[in-house]
């Protein structure tokens, strides 16, 4: 049985979730239930970000005590990405001491191999993205990433040696082309990489909030080096050899694009330094705006999806259907990688064209045919070569576009599918082969509308985990679909005659038709 192991960032928890770590965090879930159907041991992991400045000061404003307030922060990020169907194997929290100790034992060796030495900083510093800024990327004084105040920052630090890794990252990145992904980001870095590296500062002496050094009790370990560790604390690196074994390079690290360079030059030089293999990927995937503008707490546009979630309660009255409404929606309306905006009425249309109409409208006018024509079981039926050379392609295009991460083409490839199934069912017209007495046609018409059905049902899985299990149930289907092993079950034919449907109200209600 091979492995996967995919991460998301850590995020900040200066805040609640919004849409872009809802983004993330969905991706990696979806990729991650992708790979459990495909029969891989999974180790998705997630988690907190919480030495950083920023915490630190919302902590102090709601005048708690930083752990305190982390804690309240951290419970409250796992119940988010739980209600949003995330299925995690682990939700790291970088003030745990599992974490800690990684940590401090990293730099310990670093420091003890030359890699890590004493020296003195001066320069810009943004204390929102935690991140120096050279002189030549600075104008006014504003951060360039978030035009924030920059602070010049004067101080005794520790260093690592990240110039000494320029020429290794260098071909590093000229052996694997596909190591970040998309092509603009790698394109960046190698650009990066080619006008070479400095050492950067890994301590902070002039505050508490962080991982100490251990060589060193007066300064704290960077967040930035105190949270790209978190990978390797999930993957067992200290604690348990067999795990780090198999887990170990993870497969992919998704993040945004912003923090590419943590993620594509920092983190593998540390690696390097440390003697550990590279990551498989980086991904860096872009940005959402709302309706054409930038998302900030100032400009009081972000977008809470569980504010989205209960708006689309209103439509299809379940919760759990809504989050996959939202699932769908975020992966389908813009290719993995790319920028996106977020617009209502495009979610609107989303689902009422693709969700009420192509999904559920197959399953709502289906299953009564069988119910009126076969006492309500699957009939025998033929299986059809056409629809079923269909099928496979589509799990063919699936599982090659999943491989790619492009999530958006994946469902283009699933909806094409669909849009096949309703024109089968059209054509057939198994309303009229009724009426004429045509029984062997009905049942074969019929068999493969709801083996159609069943395949749509599996490979909507890993994106609509609740819609796929209420398809299967309708289809009088046992278990949990999203423990269905692909390679056993996307097999055209293979549904069982006999079984027992169980009709359901419309999964999809349109607004104003089944639904006040
Ligand atoms: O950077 N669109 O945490 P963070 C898409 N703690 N994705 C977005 C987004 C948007 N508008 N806004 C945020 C940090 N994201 C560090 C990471 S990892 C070792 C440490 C997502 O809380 C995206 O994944 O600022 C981005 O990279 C991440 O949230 C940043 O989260």
């Amino acid at each position: 049985m091979g492995k996967y192991y995919i991460t998301t960032p850590i995020y900040y928890v200066n805040d609640e979730p919004h849409i872009g770590h809802a983004y993330t965090t969905i991706a990696a879930d979806v990729l991650a239930r992708y790979k459990r159907h495909r029969g891989l041991q999974v180790l998705f992991s997630t988690g907190t970000d919480e030495h950083a400045q920023k915490v630190r000061q919302a902590a102090e404003k709601k005048g708690l005590a930083p752990q305190d307030y982390v804690d309240q922060l951290a419970a409250s990020w796992k119940k988010v990405f739980s209600f949003l169907e995330v299925e995690f194997d682990d939700f790291i929290r970088t003030s745990e001491p599992r974490h800690k100790k990684v940590v401090q034992e990293f730099v310990s060796r670093l420091y003890a191999s030359g890699d890590i030495y004493k020296g003195y900083y001066e320069g810009w510093y943004c204390f929102w993205d935690e991140a120096f800024f050279p002189e030549s990327e600075v104008q006014e004084r504003k951060c360039p990433d978030c035009s924030r105040e920059l602070q010049w920052m004067k101080e005794e630090n520790y260093f690592f040696r990240l110039s000494k890794y320029t020429q290794p990252l260098l071909e590093h990145f000229l052996a694997n082309p596909k190591f970040v992904e998309p092509e603009i980001r790698y394109n960046e870095m190698l650009n990066i990489l080619k006008s070479g590296l400095r050492d950067i500062s890994i301590s902070r002496s002039t505050i508490t909030w962080g991982v100490p050094l251990p060589f060193d009790a007066q300064h704290v370990v960077y967040v930035w080096v105190d949270a790209l560790l978190n990978y390797i604390t999930v993957a067992g690196w200290l604690d348990n050899r067999e795990k780090f074994t198999l887990f170990w390079p993870a497969d992919v690290h998704l993040v945004g694009k912003e923090i590419n360079r943590f993620h594509s030059i920092i983190w593998p030089a540390m690696l390097m330094a440390a003697g550990l293999p590279l990551p498989k990927k980086v991904f860096a995937h872009g940005f959402w705006t709302k309706e054409g503008q930038k998302i900030s707490k100032s400009l009081g546009n972000v977008i809470d999806p569980l504010k989205v979630v209960q708006d689309l309660t209103q439509y299809t009255g379940n919760e759990r259907v809504s989050v996959d409404v939202f699932r769908y929606f975020i992966l389908r309306e813009v290719p993995f990688g790319a920028d996106g905006d977020f617009k209502d009425a495009s979610l609107e249309l989303r689902y009422s064209a693709d969700l009420a109409n192509d999904l559920g409208n197959l399953l709502n006018r289906s299953l009564p045919l069988i119910e009126k024509n076969f006492a309500g079981s699957i009939p025998e039926g033929r299986p059809d070569p056409v629809l079923g050379k269909e099928a496979e392609r589509t799990v063919a295009l699936v599982e090659e576009h999943m491989g790619d991460l492009a999530f958006s083409e994946a469902l283009n490839s699933i909806w094409a599918f669909l849009g096949t199934l309703n024109k089968y069912l059209d054509e057939r017209a198994p309303w009229r082969l009724a009426k004429e007495g045509k029984t062997e046609e009905l049942g074969d018409s019929l068999f493969n509308v709801a083996e159609g059905l069943r395949f749509s049902a599996l490979l909507i899985s890993p994106f609509m985990p609740t819609t796929a299990q209420l398809f299967w149930e309708s289809l009088g289907l046992d278990g949990e679909v999203k423990k269905a092993i692909w390679d056993r079950e996307l097999v055209w034919g293979k549904l069982a005659p006999g079984l027992r449907i169980s009709k359901k109200p419309p999964i999809f209600p349109r607004p104003g038709k089944e639904n006040p």
